[in-house]
């Protein structure tokens, strides 16, 4: 029998692929979708939805129960540059939402978990180039401080109560269904659909800094396979490194001129390159390769291809 899933964050920009993808492979009525609004028409009709506050307990725990639930994909967040904007919020529902998961797990009332973390949990003194997965971690920014604090709550679950939870630490993640919010790689998803719109961009990044980034399809298929690989072989219960692309914007923007060769950018750093200078450029993912084979697929010319061509499908 399928397992009974339930994704709390479902209609953000990770949320609404992970639940078309996981409806594919599980069956429709199987995935329950649920966030604090409302999602695209697709997602709403397809399956399950319920709205629910992620720092609610009860109201997280009746849906457990309501719909028999074995696994949780916690993707509700509060990203880099909003949480800087509103710490405590950021911290609350980072936290609060995560432990309410947990405690699920640990009372045995859901048997599996996917929480998501973030190269954000690397700071200014982390070696910046292949970033091992287990190094010197000092986060500057709100959004980090709670996703490795994240990181520890999970590896203790699991090491204390038995809590089968898995992580990966995402890189940037680019998409052209859902639009990201408040995160400090957004460029490199509105560089695109501005690139379309008017044939210009103005990034709020400098233009030679390189962040490691990742197609969704890419990071869809290696989150269902983090979940779906045996118990002994995730060997990391704090989060995993995965990697595929490092880019800066001026390459990112080259890649566009191969498809709209009149496409220009301009460059105004804001508040948000302190939060992109504190990161790694590139990660080394070798434990994520060796323990479940993970690979990534998208190169940046393919993803400039797909997003390019996705963005006039959906959106124009
Ligand atoms: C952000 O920019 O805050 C996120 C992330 C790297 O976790 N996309």
């Amino acid at each position: 029998m399928a397992s009974k899933i339930l994704i709390i964050g479902a209609c953000g920009q990770i949320g609404t692929e992970l639940t078309m993808a996981l409806r594919k492979k599980n069956g429709n009525a199987n995935v329950i979708a649920c966030d604090i609004r409302e999602g695209n028409e697709e997602l709403m009709s397809s399956g399950p939805f319920e709205i629910a506050d992620a720092t609610n307990y009860n109201q997280i725990e009746d849906l457990v129960i309501q719909y028999e639930i074995d696994e949780v994909y916690l993707m509700a967040a509060m990203l880099s540059a909003t949480a800087e904007k509103f710490p405590m919020k950021g911290w609350s529902l980072n936290m609060e939402s995560l432990f309410h998961v947990l405690n699920l797990a640990k009372d045995k009332k859901i048997y599996k978990v996917f929480w998501p973390s973030s190269i954000a949990v690397f700071g200014p003194t982390t070696p910046k180039h292949n970033t091992p997965q287990t190094t010197v971690m000092e986060p500057t920014t709100v959004y980090g401080i709670s996703k490795q604090a994240g990181e520890r709550w999970c590896e203790y679950y699991h090491k204390k109560f038995g809590v089968d939870v898995r992580s990966i630490r995402y890189p940037g993640l680019i998409s052209y269904k859902t639009l990201p919010g408040g995160g400090t790689t957004d460029y490199a998803v509105e560089i695109y659909h501005e690139a379309l719109k008017t044939g210009t961009y103005t990034s709020f990044l400098k233009e030679d800094t390189e962040l490691p980034m990742m197609f969704m399809d890419d990071a869809i298929r290696a989150t269902i396979s983090l979940m779906e690989a045996p118990a002994k072989k995730v060997k990391v219960r704090s989060s995993y490194n995965l990697s595929a692309l490092n880019f800066t914007p001026e390459t990112l923007a080259a890649s566009i001129r191969n498809h709209i060769p009149e496409f220009t950018i301009s460059y105004h750093p804001d508040f948000r390159q302190a939060i992109a200078d504190s990161w790694p450029s590139s990660i080394d993912d070798s434990s994520a390769r060796e323990d479940w084979d993970w690979k990534h697929e998208f190169d940046l010319d393919r993803m400039t291809a797909e997003m390019l061509s996705g963005i006039k499908e959906v959106h124009q």
